[in-house]
């Protein structure tokens, strides 16, 4: 079972994806994602240019040897492109050995540990009565938890909040990134009436999310997490930047408001520290980023060990083959905590035909052979990349701040 073609598929069905597609002299072919947004090109030609030529001629179900050759064997190790990057290679190994077993990859980590996948849904209001409303949509489509930003009064443009009511998708299309103002008081001093309102509203009885989106110091957060403790969050996300470990444990000190961490972080070298030290509850890794099914489940196995639990990011610019590889580890594993859940559009599905599906809340992986999700090459080359960035966020007297 060699590999006999590495294909690096670039295509953008309302946005950007990179996608590698792996084919053996059996036959059989795999599907691995490798878009890491705002930077696809970058992960594009790590692949072709470094990456692709070694697989040729290598045993596709050697998936463990690959990792370590391709980790080990690069000798400039782990950040996001080359990790990316090895994601997919290890993520297209894998759907080729369930093709090759004739099961779904979660049958080969283990089983299934649980019926379905919980998922977290989006309500964004660019105001409070708006986002209420789409609690309350999501409540009735089955969702049992849900993520809620609303804008901050008084700043222009806010994470997580469409201007124009449509799903969110921060990279916006052009040849350079747009600029964004941020006020970290006029945040806190609205968001914990935000969570009121949503609670007075609906009650307590599904779960409540929010992402900070790496704002805050770790005393802002420490005062954000303790202020809202009567509303119950299932999650404070990313209150602080993610770089400085032990920086979570000044949060820690002040609050019982659980914490999730890591959609930016790529290796177990990054959490080790946060996950050993007991420092946040959720690890939010992902297929894609995250050196593929391999090293994600390193990860989670290492979280186990303390308690924290699984909540793996899962915006749309993670295609739907990273969702769907998702659904198989998350299916699978002891630990998990949740999945977030943000909808293609039906462009983008129809490039990825797959075969998971949404139900009351719920995801189900697939029941086929390998992943359950490939690549219309034909459909994909009707869509050519476009240049997008992700935004550029600054504070009110135009220094530059964490997005
Ligand atoms: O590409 C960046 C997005 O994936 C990220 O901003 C989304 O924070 C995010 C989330 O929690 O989904
Ligand atoms: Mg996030």
């Amino acid at each position: 079972m060699n590999i006999v073609e590495a294909k690096v598929i670039v295509t953008c069905p309302d946005r950007n994806f990179v996608t590698l597609k792996l084919t053996t002299d059996d036959g059989l072919t795999g599907v691995g994602d490798a878009t890491l947004n705002g930077r696809e090109l970058a992960v594009a030609s790590y692949l072709k240019d470094h990456v692709c030529p070694l697989l040729i001629g290598r045993d596709a179900s050697r998936i463990e040897d690959t990792w370590q050759y391709l980790h080990k064997g690069a000798y400039w190790r782990r950040g996001p492109v080359t990790m990316t990057a090895v994601a997919a290679v290890d993520t297209a190994l894998w759907d080729i050995k369930g093709k090759a077993a004739g099961m779904p990859v979660y049958q080969l980590i283990g089983g299934r540990s649980r019926d379905a996948v919980t998922v977290y849904g989006h309500a964004n209001g660019a105001t409070v009565p708006e986002a209420l409303e789409q609690v309350g949509s999501l409540l009735d489509q089955g969702y049992r938890a849900v993520r809620v930003q609303a804008g901050v009064p008084g700043l222009e443009k806010v994470y997580g909040v469409p201007t124009d009511r449509a799903p969110y998708e921060p990279a916006v299309a052009g040849d350079r990134p747009e600029e964004a103002t941020w006020s970290t008081a006029k945040y806190l001093n609205f968001v914990p009436g935000l969570f009121a309102a949503v609670r007075e509203r609906f009650g307590h009885d599904f779960h409540l999310l929010h992402d900070a989106h790496h704002r805050l110091t770790p005393i802002e957060a420490a005062r954000l997490g303790k202020a809202v403790e009567p509303y119950g969050l299932f999650w404070l996300e990313d209150p602080i930047s993610e770089e400085l470990q032990e920086g979570f444990r000044l949060i820690r000190r002040h609050t019982t408001t659980p914490i999730a961490v890591g959609e930016v972080y790529n290796s177990i070298w990054d959490c080790h520290q946060l996950i050993t030290e007991q420092l946040i509850d959720y690890i939010r890794m992902d297929v894609v980023h995250g050196g593929g099914i391999t090293h994600l489940r390193r990860v989670f196995d290492l979280a186990d060990l303390y308690h924290v639990r699984t909540g793996s990011h899962g915006a749309t610019d993670l295609s739907p083959v990273c969702l769907a590889a998702a659904l198989h580890v998350d299916i699978a594993v002891p630990n998990f905590g949740i999945q977030e859940y943000m909808p293609h559009t039906e462009t983008t599905n129809a490039v990825f035909p797959h075969s998971y599906r949404f139900a009351d809340g719920l995801l189900y992986p697939s029941e086929e052979p390998g992943l359950g999700v490939d690549i219309d090459e034909e459909a994909a080359a009707e869509y050519p990349y476009r240049q997008a960035y992700l935004p550029v966020n600054r504070l009110e007297d135009g220094s530059l701040h964490d997005w």
